[in-house]
């Protein structure tokens, strides 16, 4: 899968690119990662991208010239059939499943904004989907552009090991991950769980979906609504609830 991101800080993009999960599939050829500087796509001495608003006002706005070239410098290397994605509070919320949908595409083409965002006509002329991380104040789309790329890049084909690729598939998708433990056995008088020493592995394997169950019934009640609990997965959860109360 190829990236193309546009962005006023490409070595702050680069940097995804270097550790981990995506840094290994990037040297492995299994995806591309490009950036495009729209001060590169200015023509005035300055390299000038930014300007005042029109109406007044705080802060400044990105320019829609050296946007639109950079997108489109962007777009050319790539093939066809990638949309160009805004990083936006305006967007629909990122979640799995448009990293799932995002993750069948031959490439995207991310857009950070800086300032107080891009012109708006750019939307419209170059923009085919706003997608935001959540409700907070970013200095700009970086960070949410590198979220991206980093939750669509192991959803990819051969990127992660057996291992990663067995737990990300499992019967726990959608939920809320259950207690994890590693050695000592105890730590100033909190110890791990029994069941998880007892070497009997459907017996961990139950007390972990209960706990993942119940910790997404507890803390994420919005992430169970989307699934459609199985009559064992119901029995585990009142299970738990249960227990809680005693
Ligand atoms: N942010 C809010 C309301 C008004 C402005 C912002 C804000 C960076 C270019 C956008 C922020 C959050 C999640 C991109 C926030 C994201 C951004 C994101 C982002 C500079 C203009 C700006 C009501 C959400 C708090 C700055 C709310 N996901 N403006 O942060 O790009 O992708």
């Amino acid at each position: 899968m190829q990236f193309g991101v546009v962005s006023l800080f490409p070595e702050m993009v680069r940097t995804i690119g270097e550790y981990g999960v995506v840094g290994r599939a990037e040297q492995r050829g299994l995806i591309t990662l490009d950036t495009e500087n729209p001060r590169d796509h200015t023509s005035d001495v300055h390299r000038t991208v930014d300007d005042r608003p029109y109406g007044g006002g705080p802060g400044m706005v990105m320019k829609f010239a050296p946007l639109a070239a950079a997108l489109e410098a962007a777009k050319g290397r790539l093939p066809e059939g990638c949309p160009t994605v805004y990083l936006s509070p305006q967007g629909q919320v990122f979640d799995q499943s448009m990293a799932k949908r995002f993750a069948l595409l031959p490439g995207l083409i991310l857009l950070a904004g800086r300032y107080e965002g891009i012109d708006e006509r750019l939307v419209e002329s170059h923009i085919d989907e706003e997608v935001s991380l959540g409700d907070f104040v970013l200095s700009g789309g970086e960070v949410a552009a590198m979220a991206v790329i980093d939750a669509v890049v192991r959803l990819l084909p051969d990127v992660l090991g057996d291992d990663e690729s067995a737990a990300q598939d499992s019967f726990m998708d959608g939920l809320l991950d259950h207690p994890h433990f590693t050695r000592p056995e105890e730590i100033s008088g909190h110890k791990v769980p029994d069941v998880l020493l007892s070497g009997d592995h459907a017996e961990i394997a139950r007390w972990r979906l209960k706990q993942a169950l119940g910790r997404s019934y507890s803390r994420r009640p919005d992430l169970l609504e989307k699934l459609d609990l199985t009559d064992e997965q119901q029995t585990l959860l009142d299970e738990y609830l249960k227990e809680q109360r005693q």
